[in-house]
């Protein structure tokens, strides 16, 4: 029998499940998602599990369960069940979609603490990493800088640098899996019951390190020979493995594009530190931008803050701006299809 426990069940979550009318029936958590299949971690062992009707019609796509997510399914067999419901979420990592304006996509929930995955051997982008950042806090989980291929001989100054205002914003490992010393390091900063999620480019060692701190290949990895390491996906699926005696590990496929899904777009100010500098501003409502007396303007030309994270903040506000208002505007369609809709089917009923 597997003990839930290790995956993170909880007091808050029995009671959850307690209140709802299937609370007779199996629960347990999304381990990966096959089109419309899903592998669900129970008591009773692993279940291939496929969702009721109304969950799958019911639900926009980025409602749909994803990896991390609980459930409550009723088994039809020792091996196979259907999910007749979702426990609410928590600590979800989204992304905008690529190639839509405000779509969402689940990569991951009930998410404690997420490792945003570099390598030293030229993948390393300071930008990138305060884009994952803000997505990571703004979900409510705990964000960590992991620099991987620590082994290779590669000039640190430039990346000390720049990492300079992050290392007081988050911790920050280097790391190799030739180096079973900064494995160790990791895998002491996860807890029992703990969920970790590795984003980051493709080739930069996601899967290795998962495979590195459950010391056994459970995931499949380039083959170094064969490729230069860049633009070649090897991980194709979100995937949750448990670490012996720890935590659960999620291994993500490297993402090219990592587009902000973010609701507020003032939340910006407070994640990226830049709030109690902006109480200074002379207006309220200062946008920061070319407005006078803005303590985040004199900030910058006085060299208290660098200007390229001032500009890494305007355009990632730009964007989480972009998203929301667009996402406001969808709503507002979706809204007033459903009026008609629900017109339609008045005057229908009123014929
Ligand atoms: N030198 C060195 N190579 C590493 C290290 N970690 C991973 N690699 C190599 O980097 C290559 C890519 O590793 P993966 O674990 O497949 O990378 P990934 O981030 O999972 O990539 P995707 O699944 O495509 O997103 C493999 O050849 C690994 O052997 C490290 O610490 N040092
Ligand atoms: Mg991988
Ligand atoms: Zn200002």
């Amino acid at each position: 029998m597997i003990n839930l426990e290790t995956y993170g069940w909880n007091n808050r979550l029995d009671q959850q499940k307690h209140k709802s009318i299937h609370k007779a029936l199996f629960h347990g958590r999304i381990a990966i998602v096959h089109r419309t299949r899903y592998e669900v971690v129970s008591e009773g062992g692993v279940f291939q599990c496929e969702l009721t009707g109304s969950l799958l019609f019911g639900k926009s796509t980025s409602e749909l369960p994803c990896v991390g997510d609980w459930v409550i399914f009723q088994a039809f067999d020792d091996h196979n069940g259907i999910i007749v419901e979702m426990l609410s979420r928590e600590r979800t990592l989204y992304r905008k979609k690529s190639g839509t304006v405000a779509d969402r996509q689940a990569i991951a929930s009930y998410v404690d603490k997420a490792f945003i995955v570099q390598s030293l051997d030229g993948n390393f982008n300071v930008r990138k990493v305060e884009r994952f950042r803000v997505q990571i806090c703004e979900a409510g989980i705990q964000p960590i800088l992991v620099l991987n291929k620590a082994d290779l001989s590669v000039d640190r100054k430039p990346v000390d640098e720049a990492i300079e205002h992050l290392v007081h914003q988050m911790p920050v490992y280097f790391t190799s899996i030739h180096q079973p010393q900064t494995i160790r390091e990791i895998r002491a900063s996860i807890s029992r019951g703990e969920t970790a999620i590795f984003v980051g480019s493709s080739g930069v060692g996601k899967s290795s390190l998962v495979n590195a701190l459950c010391e056994r290949t459970v995931l499949a990895t380039s083959d170094i020979s064969l490729s230069s390491g860049k633009g070649r996906h090897t991980s194709t699926r979100r995937e949750m493995v448990l670490m012996d005696n720890s935590g659960i590990l999620i291994d993500t496929p490297g993402v090219r594009e990592f587009g902000l899904a973010i609701d507020d777009p003032d939340s910006l100010t407070k994640i990226m530190e830049f709030s109690d500098i902006a109480e200074s501003c002379r207006f309220k409502d200062c946008e920061h931008v070319n407005e006078p007396g803005c303590a985040i303007l004199e900030a910058v030309n006085n060299h208290t803050l660098d200007r390229k994270v001032y500009e890494s903040y305007i355009k990632l506000r730009k964007e989480a701006w972009h998203f929301s208002a667009s996402e406001h505007e969808k709503r507002k369609r979706e809204k007033s299809f459903s009026k008609i809709l629900e017109e339609v089917k008045q005057r229908k009923a009123d014929l």
